[in-house]
């Protein structure tokens, strides 16, 4: 399987996050991809390429003109103020708050375009986040082009960035950017599927109400979990989207059979709906000794995995998403990998 990736993920690093009340290192750190990209080469899963330039329109078939610009000029705004720490979010418009005019300074954009604090904006991140969409774009491009699979080794992850908004580590939706373009390339149907610990909450806005994308999601209960307020089971589509979304929410503590259940179910329904193409958010957050998820799966476990998408039997691109036990990132994913090719 083509792997695609690129170094500048490295420009991307952010110095901490808020969490249990404390600024502690930030888990999405540049490690994780070195340690993937190390276990593609070991394993010798195949050829490892640079990404091809697509430009800002395929960003733009997915986010709103002004979420990227925001992006592209959030770093510049916020260092003109004489700032040299990451960029961080500190308030939202919630309930009855207003949402109509998008503010003029940086701290007010911050928190427009945000969902929580857990997006550090550097110096760096616009080139790292563009980057991380070209290499979901080239891989997406062999898939297309009639490739059985391939590998987008994107950092940073995606799917919890939507069509105006950034969270939870992820700038650029890079699995649904890559989804619209095998659309836009003559696709007719293309199902998402979402194994990330984390409900995959942009993908799934981005698409809610289309039919032309399928989203399954199997993820940490949002009564319990991260993202908290999207992925419970009752969110099923809306308009002509309605039936074409499917959310498999399970328990902290759940292992491979609890899992591999919802999994089997989430892949009946990929069947029925037959799809051209399958885009697969990987996350391996899954994993037993993850520091920041709940669930129980073990190294084996993804070798299963990946034999159960490649049972779908249709082009499979996949797409990292998250995975913080960073000693088993690579030996994790990569399984998946090895699993859908039959080894
Ligand atoms: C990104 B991806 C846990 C705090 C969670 C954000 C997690 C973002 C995960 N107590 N903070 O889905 O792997
Ligand atoms: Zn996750």
């Amino acid at each position: 399987m083509l792997t695609i990736y690129s170094d500048t993920h490295r420009l991307h690093y952010g110095q901490a996050e808020l969490m249990d009340g404390k600024m502690q290192p930030c888990f999405e750190k540049p490690s994780r991809a070195d340690m993937v990209l190390d276990r593609v080469k070991a394993v010798g899963l195949g050829e490892v390429r640079g990404p091809d330039e697509f430009g800002q329109s395929p960003l733009l078939r997915v986010h709103s003109a002004a979420y990227v610009e925001f992006l592209e000029n959030a770093w510049k705004e916020w260092s003109a103020l004489g700032r040299s720490h990451d960029a961080l979010p500190l308030v939202w418009p919630v309930r009855g708050l207003r949402t109509d005019r998008i503010p003029a300074d940086i701290d007010g954009k911050l928190g427009y375009f945000a969902m929580d604090a857990g997006v550090p904006i550097t110096a760096g991140t616009w080139e790292a986040i563009r980057q991380s969409a070209n290499v979901a774009m080239t891989a997406m491009q062999e898939v297309a082009n009639g490739a059985k699979s391939a590998f987008a080794l994107c950092r940073p992850p995606g799917h919890h960035a939507a069509a105006d908004y950034m969270g939870g580590y992820c700038y650029l939706n890079n699995a649904a950017i890559a989804a619209q373009a095998l659309l836009d390339r003559g696709a007719k149907k293309v199902a998402i599927l979402d194994v990330d610990y984390h409900h995959g909450n942009g993908t799934q806005s981005i698409f809610y109400d289309r039919a032309d994308v399928m989203f399954v999601s199997i993820h940490g209960d949002p009564m319990v979990e991260y993202p908290h307020f999207l992925g419970f089971a009752d969110e099923y589509g809306a308009g002509p989207g309605f039936g074409f979304n499917h959310n498999y929410p399970l328990p902290h503590g759940a292992a491979w059979p609890m899992y591999e259940q919802a999994l089997a179910d989430g892949i009946r329904k990929i069947q029925a709906y037959a799809p051209d193409a399958v885009v697969v958010s990987l996350g391996v957050d899954t994993f037993k000794d993850d520091p920041i998820s709940q669930f129980k799966l073990e190294n084996s476990d993804y070798l299963t995995m990946g034999k159960m998408i490649a049972e779908i039997a249709s082009p499979t691109l996949f797409v990292m998403e998250g995975g913080y036990a960073v000693e088993d990132i690579g030996v994790n994913a990569v399984n998946v990998l090895l699993g859908f090719e039959g080894k």
